[in-house]
């Protein structure tokens, strides 16, 4: 177990490495009872460290040393000492040969870092610290080394013995076992190292790059799985050729394989050549996965793959600079999602999460910048901060610069830095380069964190037509960070006339040829533009396309909300004026029990986007989503979720029953007869209809029970048969639930992908997932303590899905919680650290809330033995 006094790592306390292993020979016998490593790394001291003839440090995690020889002679005890977590072996030479042979368990790895086993087959994590639980080694991205890899296992249990690389070498060996070795040309750090054994088929395909060079696709996954693949493999093929399209980047090696796993920390992995996938996020059918899961899995393995250049051929210096590599890929196939759906509701979802669920981790006691200065446990830097905020970051760079620049700074600096170790700077140097533009300023996006403060305010000269729009920043303290600079921002923006058209922005009077949207770039603390030649006041549309990750405060009135939703010309914009609509009020209703009525225009809003099917209906089914309860809390003080909860419901008990017979139309004109297909068309008509289903359940409409039973009868497909579960689980009609339940249940029991989503349908729930439902739920048959999904499925789905009942007043949620994490701790850390988040956030509700969430916190904190992961996420929360 790892020691549980952690310390501090810094940025400014990083060295080059000492020494570098050129190449690394490894031989993996497997075993039952466990597996022996034989490692032999050619070594030699790093001509630009200044540290001379240092002793060489190997990290190492739950190793059992069996030997260690340098240049073929045996190292006894007293040549090297063994610190725990590091051998530290003195007097070595300038070069030579270290051979390492360590024994290691992984059938009783729970911790699902390193070598590990899942559903019977031999798996790897080894992002971003676990090859050190494999064998020692200098555990860090800038050592790269090629990797041969000799694996080693009884051929009938394990036919399949998969590395990076080119397999070549195979045979069969003594008592029924056989080999496999296979050679990665690629230097790499050991973080992108991976191995698979098992009894798994192979789905194969094969793709011609843009050079003509044919390259072998195969997917690996369990054989109840094998029909599961070809939407992961077509997603596969497109990811490629878009890489080559939009960046000029070709795939390099002549196999990329593919494999699924049932236990996973994560969604996936992008060892080179070699992908680990959670199964959740790779396998799907028309019968078993949601749209939701089809567009996720296209995601993942387009961000996957895009990591073989952004992450794999240029890779991280050290940990720090984690969102060189995710923030740029998450850019990357954020972009290719666009391209490939629609780009508004792309933006929508990505801004929803940022705004949701990023923000409040900005303002919360773990925010970080981008690229943070010190961290205690890297694996809890996996963050929205360095991914989504990474992304945003990219994307700022990309509207300051321009498709074009852009691409050049992209082409400098993949052929600048091909083969190396990097860090962010280096990735702005490239696109200062390229474009000659200075980021200087830029930079601190990556330096501050917080998520900065827009506070607009406007005024209108009708005498001189002249349209003033101010713009003040700030950016809130974080932990360790105060009094920051201001930061530089692209701020798109437009203003529209009375009739809701476009007017020209005119910076000087005169001005012919002006621009409808213009970008302007805010670097100062303060600044006012002047628009002129208006003939009245205009309406403004700030921040489109939420061109930069801030806040922005405007007093709108529910007028102007009313206007943008059906007339700015930016979809993003028209979609955030009703968001801001809808806050505004639920807001209003919070604390207000008695107050039944809703603002009329609100409903008028909603009538039109139900019943206009001229508009682009991908939107309106966006637009038909209220703010979710996580997000009213996130722009709350004081947060009362239980308050929130019912405020929210009241407002969706008003619509759908002002909106009723709407509701029953759109629900029947979005009747799908063709076969099921993933479009962007189809997804907007499945949505619409299953959220006019949800509606009509929410007022027990008798018309709305039958078609959700119809529909989860008759469904062929797993949106609209979980649309109507989801309904019919949440609705009043008990019978009915606990029908559909069982009978889902009873269908899907053998899918594990399924009854992940049966067990967060229910977690999620306010009527299926009361507390007790939830312990009976961790009590069931298909509930397993040592698989990530299913921890997640139904707790982490209760606490952070199922809010008012987390925040019972009583309590009960919280201790709850504590509860569990205290359990997962020993098992398996990361997933406990993770699963804590929501009693991190403590202060942001009202005290009596936030104090027994801290109660809760310190329970945790108090448990004997705990893990380094949540040693830090909970002494930085009490802190
Ligand atoms: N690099 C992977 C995800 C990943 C992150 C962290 C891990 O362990 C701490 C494992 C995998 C990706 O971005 O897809
Ligand atoms: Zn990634």
């Amino acid at each position: 177990m790892r020691t549980n006094q952690p310390k501090t790592i810094y940025l400014s306390e990083y060295r080059v490495p000492a020494y570098l292993v050129d190449s690394v020979d490894l031989t993996f016998e497997l075993f039952e009872e466990g597996a022996r490593v034989h490692s032999v790394l050619s070594v030699r001291r790093n001509p630009d460290s200044d540290a001379g003839p240092a002793p060489l440090e190997l990290d190492g995690d739950s190793l059992k040393l069996e030997s260690l020889a340098l240049d073929g002679k045996t190292l006894d005890e007293g040549a090297f000492e063994d610190l725990g977590d590091r051998l530290v072996i003195p007097g070595v030479p300038e070069t030579f040969e270290l051979t390492v042979v360590t024994w290691i368990e992984p059938q009783n790895n729970t911790r699902l870092e390193g070598l590990y086993k899942s559903s019977g087959m031999f798996c790897t994590q080894c992002e971003a610290e676990g090859f050190r639980c494999i064998t020692y080694f200098p555990d860090r991205p800038d050592v790269m080394s090629r990797f041969r890899t000799r694996i080693e296992a009884e051929k009938s249990a394990y036919p399949v013995l998969l590395s990076n690389g080119n397999d070549v070498d195979r045979g069969d060996l003594a008592d029924g076992r056989h080999f496999v070795t296979w050679e990665d040309p690629f230097p790499k750090p050991c973080y992108l190292f991976a191995l698979v054994a098992g009894d798994l088929v192979e789905k194969r395909d094969s793709f011609t790059t843009c050079s003509g060079r044919e390259i072998d696709l195969r997917m690996y996954v369990e054989p109840r799985n094998a029909e599961k693949c070809d939407h992961a493999m077509d997603s596969l093929k497109r990811s490629m050729r878009w890489d080559e399209d939009v960046y000029g980047r070709e795939y390099d090696l002549d196999i990329f394989m593919i494999v699924a796993v049932d236990d996973f920390n994560m969604g996936a992995m992008e060892n080179k050549g070699l992908n680990i996938f959670n199964s959740s996020c790779v396998l799907a059918s028309q019968e078993t996965a949601t749209d939701m899961a089809f567009q996720r899995i296209e995601a993942i393995v387009a961000h996957e793959y895009f990591h073989n250049w952004s992450g794999n051929r240029v890779t991280c210096r050290d940990w720090f600079q984690l969102s060189l590599k995710e923030g740029f890929t998450v850019f990357r196939d954020a972009s290719f999602s666009a391209d490939t759906g629609s780009p508004t509701v792309k933006r929508i979802e990505d801004v929803t999460l940022l705004r949701t669920a990023q923000f409040a981790e900005d303002a919360g006691p773990m925010s970080h910048p981008v690229r943070p200065s010190s961290y205690m446990e890297i694996s809890n830097f996996y963050t929205l901060t360095i991914y989504e905020k990474g992304a945003e970051v990219v994307r700022m760079i990309h509207s300051l610069l321009g498709p074009d620049m852009f691409r050049k700074g992209s082409d400098l600096y993949f052929e600048r830095h091909d083969g190396q170790a990097v860090t962010t700077d280096d990735f702005v140097r490239a696109m200062e380069d390229a474009s000659g533009r200075d980021l200087s300023q830029f930079r601190l996006w990556y330096e501050q964190a917080g998520t900065p403060v827009l506070d607009v305010s406007d005024e209108f000269d009708a005498s001189a037509g002249i349209y003033r729009l101010t713009i003040r920043q700030s950016i809130p303290d974080t932990p360790g960070q105060s009094n920051k600079q201001p930061q530089h921002i692209p701020f798109a923006m437009g203003l529209l006339g009375a009739q809701g058209q476009a007017l020209p922005l005119r910076l000087r009077s005169g001005d012919t040829d002006a621009p409808l949207e213009r970008v302007l770039e805010l670097t100062d603390a303060e600044h006012t533009f002047e628009f002129h030649g208006l003939d009245e006041r205009p309406v403004p549309s700030l921040l489109r396309h939420f061109s930069a990750p801030v806040r922005v405060s405007y007093p709108w009135t529910r007028e102007q909300l009313q206007f943008l939703m059906s007339h700015d010309p930016d979809g993003f914009n028209r979609w955030d004026a009703g968001q801001r609509l809808a806050v505004d009020v639920i807001q209003g209703l919070v604390g207000n029990p008695d107050e039944d009525a809703i603002d009329s225009r609100l409903v008028d809003a909603y009538r039109q986007l139900i019943s206009d099917s001229s508009l682009d209906q991908a939107l309106v089914a966006k637009m038909l989503q209220l703010p979710s309860e996580a997000y009213l809390i996130e722009l709350s003080e004081a947060a009362d979720a239980p308050a929130i909860h019912a405020a929210r419901e009241r407002v969706l008990k008003r619509l759908a029953t002002a909106l009723r017979d709407e509701l029953v139309a759109c629900y029947n004109r979005n009747h799908q007869s063709g076969p099921y297909r993933v479009t962007p068309e189809q997804i907007a008509g499945r949505s619409l209809r299953n959220t006019a289903l949800s509606w009509l359940l929410l007022i027990n409409d008798d018309e709305g029970r039958e078609l959700a039973s119809q529909q989860f009868r008759a469904a062929d497909n797993m949106t609209d048969r979980m649309g109507a579960l989801r309904a019919l689980v949440n609705s009043d009609y008990e019978a009915d639930r606990e029908r559909v339940l069982s009978e889902f249940y009873e269908r899907f029991r053998h899918d594990p992908q399924v009854v992940e989503q049966w067990f967060s349908v229910q977690a999620a729930s306010g009527q299926a997932g009361r507390l007790p439902q939830i312990r009976a739920l961790l009590e069931h048959e298909a509930f397993d303590w040592k698989n990530p999904n299913k921890v997640r499925s139904v707790i982490g789905a209760f606490a952070g899905q199922n809010l008012a009942e987390f925040h019972k007043p009583d309590g009960s949620g919280y201790e709850f919680l504590a509860e569990q994490v205290c359990r997962l701790d020993d098992s398996n850390p990361q997933i406990a650290a993770r699963l804590v988040t929501p009693l991190t956030r403590w202060r942001k509700f009202a005290p009596s809330y936030g104090e027994q969430m801290k109660a809760g916190l310190e329970k945790v904190r108090d448990k004997a033995g705990l893990s380094r992961d949540v040693y830090e996420v909970v002494h930085k929360s009490l802190a």
